[in-house]
């Protein structure tokens, strides 16, 4: 880096944006306000290298033109055009962080990513970053730092002063999106330099009132914007900024895909590790010896030679010998009715005739 260039620091509140500002300046800055606004401007030089000056940029979670800290910073970064931005990313919430990631880059300034509380991800978080396909997936460089060790961010000062790669790469979205931006960039025509085309591209597609306002359309030339706007919503269907919206979460979540492991999804459970004992190369077959075994013994030996013993002596030799043979009496007497009852019928008439002759005697 040569004389008096600019570096802009982003990030989200608390992502240690402070301290690691701090700690690259050795915190002898100069305090003031964003012009206009109650936002506090911090500006130093790098310690390491006089002839940048840093710039603290106010945190935000976007670059939307709504709140004081997001007009402040897009302002700065898309009207000062600083020489290079560090985006300060908090590790514990990257995919939040990331958010804004994809807004600097959209801007087109050269990009560092600072991974920040490193300390803290390495130390008690379940998941681990792969910096190397972070830093792949975005097409930036990806320093992991811990901004409380100043002491620890020698690989991020060299990086900061080190040629940055040229052209800048700008994230890629859904191809139907990438040329409705295309028409876009052709209908805003040579209004702005050509590598600021895509970022008003975006911002004629989310309909931001200020950059809409700014580019003073023509009639013919709105009516085409709209047709495009029209179009897109119809294919996606779905109004357009929210379209911007869901197409930066799809490349962060494609991003995180790559990247980032959650230690949990190779917990084993109850189950797998069973299984990794039964199947092992050399404990499988005596663990199936050892089973057929017990099922042996169970069944001839113990609970087999108990249950046997109980259903000949006290089920079968006992209650239904009992029932059956109160059953079985029953049935044979049930049998018997018919000739039992003939025969005491003809008692009965014998023994009347009987009678009957004794009265005539
Ligand atoms: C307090 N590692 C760890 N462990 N902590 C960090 C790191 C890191 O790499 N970087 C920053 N912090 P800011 P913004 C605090 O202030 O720089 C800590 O908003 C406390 N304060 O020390 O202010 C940093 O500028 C009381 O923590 O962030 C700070 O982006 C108890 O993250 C916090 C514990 O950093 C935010 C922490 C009274």
């Amino acid at each position: 880096m040569t004389v008096d260039e600019t570096l802009a620091l982003v990030g989200n509140p608390n992502s240690g944006k402070t301290t690691l500002f701090n700690s690259l300046t050795g915190a002898k800055q100069r305090i003031g306000n964003w012009p206009g606004v109650t936002v506090e401007r911090k500006s130093s030089r790098l310690k390491a290298n006089h002839a940048l000056i840093v710039e603290d940029l106010p945190g935000t979670y976007s670059l939307s033109p709504y709140s004081s800290e997001e007009i402040v910073t897009r302002d700065f970064l898309f009207e000062q055009q600083p020489d290079l931005v560090l985006n300060v990313v908090d590790a514990r919430n990257l995919e939040r962080n990331l958010y804004l990631t994809l807004q600097v880059m959209e801007i087109g300034r050269p990009l560092i990513v600072a991974l920040n509380m490193m300390d803290v991800l390495e130390k008690a978080s379940r998941r681990t970053i792969n910096l190397k396909k972070l830093s792949y997936a975005l097409q930036v460089p990806v320093i992991g730092t811990t901004a409380t060790k100043p002491g620890a961010l020698k690989e991020l000062v060299q990086a900061i002063q080190a040629p940055l790669p040229k052209p800048y790469a700008f994230p890629e979205y859904d191809p139907r999106l990438e040329s409705a931006l295309s028409m876009l960039e052709e209908v805003i025509g040579k209004r702005v330099e050509a590598d600021r085309s895509r970022w008003y591209a975006i911002k004629l597609f989310e309909k931001d009132p200020q950059v809409t306002a700014q580019l003073a359309l023509t009639p013919a030339e709105q009516k085409q914007v709209t047709e495009i706007l029209h179009t897109a919503e119809h294919l996606f269907d779905d109004a357009s900024d929210s379209i911007i919206v869901n197409a930066r979460y799809d490349f962060i979540a494609r991003v995180m895909a790559m990247c980032v492991v959650d230690k949990t999804d190779f917990v084993m459970s109850v189950s797998d590790r069973i299984d990794r004992i039964v199947t092992d190369r050399y404990l499988a077959m005596p663990i199936f010896v050892l089973v057929m075994w017990a099922v042996y013994y169970l069944s001839i030996q113990t609970i087999g030679t108990i249950g046997t013993d109980y259903l000949n002596d006290t089920v079968f030799g006992g209650w239904l010998r009992f029932w059956f043979s109160i059953f079985s009496v029953r049935l044979v007497l049930r049998q018997l009715a018919p000739c039992t009852g003939s025969l005491v019928m003809h008692a009965g008439r014998g023994a009347r005739s009987v009678t009957k002759q004794a009265w005539l005697i």
